[in-house]
């Protein structure tokens, strides 16, 4: 009998070094069956988490000081190329278990994270080309979910690890009520020009510059500050009620020795959620991400009980992982979950962790991290399971446009 290749089988894995939004060297993965073809571009935290999986760089200080990936890279056109090569590639949960096995370390050190989810994503992209369909299509087929448009948190002021700033919390997002893209990019457009126009005139022309996500980087000194400006903005736009805001403060990266440095100040955890506190009283607030540092489910869960009408968001707490998320679950630290891919390394990983949110009804935001490339596979990820976000960014850079650009696309113009 003569051998015919199924259509699904891969043929070809091959990833190279390209460069992300921040000009650090990440993986471009592509994967190919016999009449498909699909690449996608890893990206990469500034504020990771220390449970996330771990990313494998050089190390080689002479070039890319250190970043560089090209070992990871060989990993991928190596030792995975080989055991890939012929298996389904509409079977994600196989290739995915092939890749921890591979592996072998519990954190995906061994051949990088970088490496897994490269190859990952790519098989799913390449699946559903393969069957000529969309990746979101696939997604909602093989996880019986049904697509929606999430809301969108877009992140109108870099501070934090994400720019030079004397702001602590990291981002400052505006989340309008629409599960219209065109609706919510409309609104933020006009949001963004006034704040523009505000920022300046407070602070200088400097205050008009772009961070790593694309919002601006304010010369404020207090946290609060752009909470107050935004809402002011919002007000004056006739917009109350109809858009939200939300931060990450990702508390990690201001903690240190039991303590948070905020505004000038040295602050307890206690002294902290009162501050929280006082900004949900002030400000219409959807949610907080990673109020506290990394491992202090019990502040998180304090923060939710006497607050249950604000989003709790665990990032840096749960890093996509399933088993820090029952943890979160069990000290009922969170009522929202951040989904980054890269965090954990393998796409079935994501979707476990997607469908345990569902069954504990936890909200799921789908999230970009600040080292992006163009790639937009978490929009149709987002999409797919109508998660109740997604988190990408400014809407003006290219690598945070692709995302709000495909959401759009998929959800009102196909
Ligand atoms: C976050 C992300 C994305 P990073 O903390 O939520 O905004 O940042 O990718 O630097 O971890
Ligand atoms: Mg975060």
């Amino acid at each position: 009998m003569r051998y015919m290749e199924s259509s699904y089988a891969i043929r070809e894995i091959h990833a190279e070094e390209i460069l992300d939004s921040r000009g650090n060297p990440t993986l471009s993965v592509t994967v190919a069956t016999k009449n498909s073809r699909a690449t996608f571009g890893v990206p990469a935290g500034a504020s990771t988490g220390k449970h996330e999986a771990k990313e494998l760089r050089d190390g080689d200080k002479r070039r890319f000081r250190g970043l560089g990936v090209t070992r990871a890279v060989r990993n991928v056109n190596t030792v995975i190329r080989r055991k890939l090569i012929g298996k389904d590639v509409g079977n994600q949960a196989e290739i995915d278990a092939l890749l921890c096995k591979l592996d072998g370390t519990p954190d995906k050190r061994r051949l990088g994270a970088n490496a897994l989810i490269g190859v990952s994503i790519a098989c799913a992209k390449a699946a559903a080309a393969a069957s000529g369909t969309k990746p979101y299509k696939l997604l909602a087929k093989n996880s019986g979910t049904k697509p929606h448009t999430p809301l969108l948190y877009l992140n109108l002021i870099n501070a934090g690890k994400h720019a030079s700033s004397y702001l602590a919390f990291q981002e400052y997002m505006i989340v309008p009520l629409t599960d219209s893209v065109e609706r919510a990019l409309v609104m933020a457009d006009a949001i963004r020009a006034e704040l523009k126009r505000e920022v300046i005139k407070r602070y200088g022309p400097f205050s008009g510059n772009y961070g790593d996500e694309g919002g601006f980087v304010i010369h404020g000194k207090k946290v609060a500050e752009p909470l107050e400006i935004l809402t002011r903005i919002i007000t004056k736009l006739k917009l109350r009620g109809k858009v939200m805001l939300a931060i990450d403060a990702a508390a990690d990266s201001f903690y240190a020795n039991g303590k948070y440095a905020v505004d000038g100040k040295k602050l307890t955890a206690g002294q902290l959620l009162a501050l929280y506190e006082s900004l949900i009283r002030k400000y219409p607030m959807i949610s907080i991400e990673d109020p506290f540092y990394e491992d202090d489910f019990s502040s998180f869960a304090k923060l939710l009980k006497r607050n249950p009408k604000i989003k709790v968001i665990g990032d840096d707490l749960t890093v996509t992982n399933p088993k820090r998320f029952a943890r979160a679950l069990k000290e009922k630290s969170i009522s929202g979950i951040i989904i980054k891919p890269n965090q954990i390394g393998t796409l079935s990983e994501s979707l476990e962790v997607m469908r345990m949110a569902n069954r504990n009804r936890i909200s799921c935001v789908v999230s970009h991290r600040s080292g992006e490339t163009n790639d937009d596979f978490i929009a149709d990820l987002a999409y797919a399971f109508g998660t109740f976000g997604l988190k990408a960014g400014a809407p003006n850079r290219g690598e945070r446009l692709a995302k709000y650009n495909r959401l759009w696309e998929i959800s009102e113009k196909s």
